[in-house]
């Protein structure tokens, strides 16, 4: 019997092997996404936001694969909103995705085709069923980094364009040190 070692590795909250590509999110690059552009302007743009850390086993727009992401999102805010990530829904619209908490605390927001959203605490061991037609971002609410991990389908695909347009329709702010949803 051959036994082989995992080219990949997800342990302690950290996913590393030959195989993982690491894409990073500038502030510079969520220019429109936080609500005061004012203070938006005012930072700087080359701090992180967030990383995410993906294995792609098989090519995208695969059937019937999967792929799999950790995401590290630092806390800040722009004005009193919290650093989140840009939000999608994906390109083949009914695919599904689990999300799960892994370190520090947030928000899960979930906008359904109604733009109705609804909003799911994150911690160590939260899960999260992201059904499909929903568009996902998650909000730091905390003052540390927050890490999740994802599993989606490989032919899911991403769309930015309706988030970058609409936005959500709730937004995640600090008042007295304490997130609210307005
Ligand atoms: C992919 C999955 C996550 C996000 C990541 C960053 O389907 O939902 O890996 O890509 O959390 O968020 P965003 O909205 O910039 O893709
Ligand atoms: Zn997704």
């Amino acid at each position: 019997m051959e036994v082989v070692t995992p080219v990949t590795i997800f342990q302690n909250a950290l996913l590393s092997g030959a195989e993982v590509v690491r894409s990073v999110k500038l502030l510079s690059q969520l220019k429109g996404v936080f609500e005061d552009e004012a203070a938006f302007e005012k930072m700087d743009g080359d701090q992180v936001v967030y990383e995410v850390d993906a294995w792609l086993p098989v090519a995208e727009g695969t059937e019937g694969g999967l792929f799999f992401g950790l995401t590290h999102l630092y806390p800040g805010t722009v004005g009193d909103e919290y650093f989140m990530t840009r939000g999608h829904v994906h390109a083949v619209e009914n695919r599904a995705e689990y999300y799960w908490g892994l370190e520090g605390e947030g928000l899960l927001l979930l906008m359904d085709s109604n733009r109705h959203t609804r909003a799911e605490r994150m911690f160590p061991g939260s899960l999260h069923y992201i059904p499909g037609y929903t568009a996902h971002r998650v909000v730091n609410t905390g003052d540390s980094v927050l890490r999740f991990g994802a599993c989606w389908p490989s032919d899911a695909g991403h769309n930015y364009e309706v988030i970058d347009k609409n936005g959500f329709s709730r937004r995640v702010k600090s008042s007295d040190n304490e997130p609210v949803l307005l």
